[in-house]
């Protein structure tokens, strides 16, 4: 039975997650019991609070794993293992790399390359994002300003920002800053965003959005048709782009549910005045199903997978940056 109580008007609840150790199985002295109950205790919290788990010896090594993870990634900003690699996003019309996205990469030294699909989420749980967010915005408008004292037109670079990042209070005020310091302008940036990053706080979204736009930098949404449904943000907010998530194009154009979504978010975007990006185009068919319906902005292998900025540099010197360089 769950207890509330009422405070000031409102309703609280209070509920308990417990861990459990055993004695003499897991542990044969107190400070071993108390240990592994807490990281019971946190599994429970995980698994949605309220409950409770018995500690098992794997939960032992999962938080050994965790810990050394994160102590590497401490060190990885530090000893310079982060790295960037960039995709580009390609446009049929005048055929060229309009824009790259910037994709992070951790060097690790025993483990060789890793993607942030194995570490951002850490990153995120322990702050790191923060800074490891700052380096690699200010890496990026480094990269432009390389790019553009070697004679590049450069496009605009992309960059995925995590929910916390966008959160912070003084998100604005930092890109600024390292804007100024990089003497980079905002109309060379493209920030991604999902969904669910629009959802809280409106009035504070709404003013920070603002902000980034009258810096000339535009705002893009990330794998747009998997997180909230409410699609009322679209026209509450200042957005450019939405990017249709590569789990719809993948199946086309033989899947007839995927391609419906397809079609419904070319055409609600485009009457919405939105830019459309395909995202994980990877073969001829799928190209040729999203250009006859109207989509005109893309990105995927079958163009380029992302790559470091020498190789990007490479293709850029062979024919100007076309698409025809992209596919040969
Ligand atoms: O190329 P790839 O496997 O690296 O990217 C996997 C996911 O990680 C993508 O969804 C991408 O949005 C995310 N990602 C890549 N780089 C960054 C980054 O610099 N910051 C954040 N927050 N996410 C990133
Ligand atoms: O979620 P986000 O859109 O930021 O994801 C970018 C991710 O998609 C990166 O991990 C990148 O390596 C990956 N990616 C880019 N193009 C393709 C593609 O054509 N096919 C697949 N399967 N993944 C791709
Ligand atoms: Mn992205």
């Amino acid at each position: 039975m769950q207890l509330h109580f009422l405070i000031d008007g409102k309703e609280l609840h209070i509920s308990g997650s417990i861990g459990i150790s055993l004695f003499p199985n897991d542990g044969e002295d107190i400070w071993t019991l108390l240990r592994d109950s807490d990281i019971a205790m946190y599994h429970a919290k995980k698994n949605g609070r309220n409950n409770c788990e018995f500690f098992k010896p794997e939960m032992n090594r999962q938080a050994k794993e965790r810990h050394s993870m994160e102590v590497a990634l401490r060190n990885a900003l530090k000893r310079g293992e982060l790295l960037l690699h960039y995709q580009p996003i390609v446009n049929i019309n005048g055929g060229k790399a309009d824009g790259f996205e910037v994709l992070l990469r951790w060097q690790h030294p025993d483990d060789g390359l890793i993607y942030p699909i194995k570490f951002i989420r850490l990153a995120e749980e322990t702050g790191m994002i923060i800074p490891i967010g700052e380096w690699l915005m200010r890496q990026s408008c480094l990269q432009i300003k390389a790019w553009q004292n070697q004679g590049y037109e450069v496009p605009r670079l992309a960059i995925n920002l995590s929910a916390i990042q966008f959160r912070q209070k003084i998100i604005v005020e930092n890109i600024v800053r390292i804007l100024d310091k990089t003497g980079v302008k905002g109309h060379y940036l493209t920030l991604e965003i999902t969904e669910s990053e629009l959802i809280e706080n409106v009035e504070e979204t709404i003013k920070t959005l603002q902000q980034l736009s009258e810096l000339g930098i535009e705002i893009s949404i990330d794998d747009f048709g998997t997180g909230y449904s409410n699609l009322s943000f679209l026209k509450r907010y200042q957005i450019n782009t939405s990017k249709i998530d590569r789990s719809f194009v993948r199946d086309i154009p033989g899947d007839p549910e995927d391609t419906a979504i397809i079609d419904a978010i070319l055409v609600m975007a485009h009457a919405l005045g939105l830019e459309v990006i395909a995202e994980g185009v990877e073969n001829e068919q799928q190209l040729a199903y999203l250009v006859l319906h109207g989509c005109t902005r893309f990105q995927g292998f079958y163009f380029s997978e992302p790559l470091p900025a020498t190789e990007i540099e490479k293709k850029w010197k062979i024919r100007g940056y076309s698409l025809l360089t992209l596919i040969s």
